[in-house]
């Protein structure tokens, strides 16, 4: 009978109406582990659930105010489609947004161990409430914000958050760049306050490395 593995082989999809903005993910990282087969991520263009000649994702606010909002429908059809893609997994819908709460490693750690995250990347003000709303009651949603500032779109944010628990996976780093656990230390991440770092050459452009670092 199959059972919980420790770290399933983590799924990430990623919806957006801009799928090239989510290249870097074949790089570095993120796209070493792909390669390896330790994650499976998957790029969807929301408008490819448009059902209109235009393939309109967007319209205008209810109540009036600037800018456009991002229609529940595509949004709906492409969700559907992709949570039933497998049923047997336990899906997080990550929606970057600037009113989410701060995204931490703690988040980080805790996806890391998951099997599945879906992130909806909205654009323009933003997606119709609805949407967080009604998936909200299917599966577990997190609107989270990387910090106090407003993006164009949620597709920075996602590869912010793809790397950042990408590379808590087993396997992921290599031994010479190990990960060290700061999802429990308050405030500044431990291993960050230990200060500034230092390689060769010990003088460079008049600068020295400092004595008491020289020894070891
Ligand atoms: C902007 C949808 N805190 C980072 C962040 C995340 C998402 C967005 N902005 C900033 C955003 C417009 C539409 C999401």
């Amino acid at each position: 009978m199959p059972t919980s593995n420790a770290h399933p082989q983590l799924r990430i999809d990623i919806v957006s109406i801009f799928p090239d903005y989510l290249a870097p993910l074949e790089l570095s990282l993120v796209g070493k582990a792909r390669e390896a087969g330790q994650i499976d991520v998957r790029i969807h263009d929301l408008r490819d659930c448009t059902q209109d000649r235009h393939r309109t994702v967007d319209d205008t606010p209810y109540g009036g105010g600037p800018g456009m909002v991002m229609l529940p429908e595509p949004w709906g059809d492409a969700l559907d489609s992709i949570l039933g893609s497998d049923p047997s997994r336990t899906p997080v819908l990550v929606v970057p947004t600037p009113s989410g709460e701060r995204f931490t490693q703690g988040h980080a750690a805790k996806w890391a161990l998951g099997d599945w995250l879906i992130f909806a990347c909205g654009r323009y003000e933003g997606i119709d409430s609805r949407v967080m709303e009604h998936f909200g009651e299917r599966i577990h949603v997190a609107e989270v914000s990387l910090g106090d500032y407003v993006l164009a779109g949620g597709e920075v944010a996602a590869l912010a958050v793809t790397e950042a628990v990408v590379r808590l996976l087993p396997g992921v780093l290599g031994n010479s760049e190990s990960v060290v656990d700061d999802s429990f230390a308050p405030g500044r991440m431990a291993h960050l306050v230990e200060g500034p770092v230092y390689t060769k050459p010990p003088l460079w452009r008049g600068l020295e490395v400092p004595e008491v670092l020289l020894s070891g």
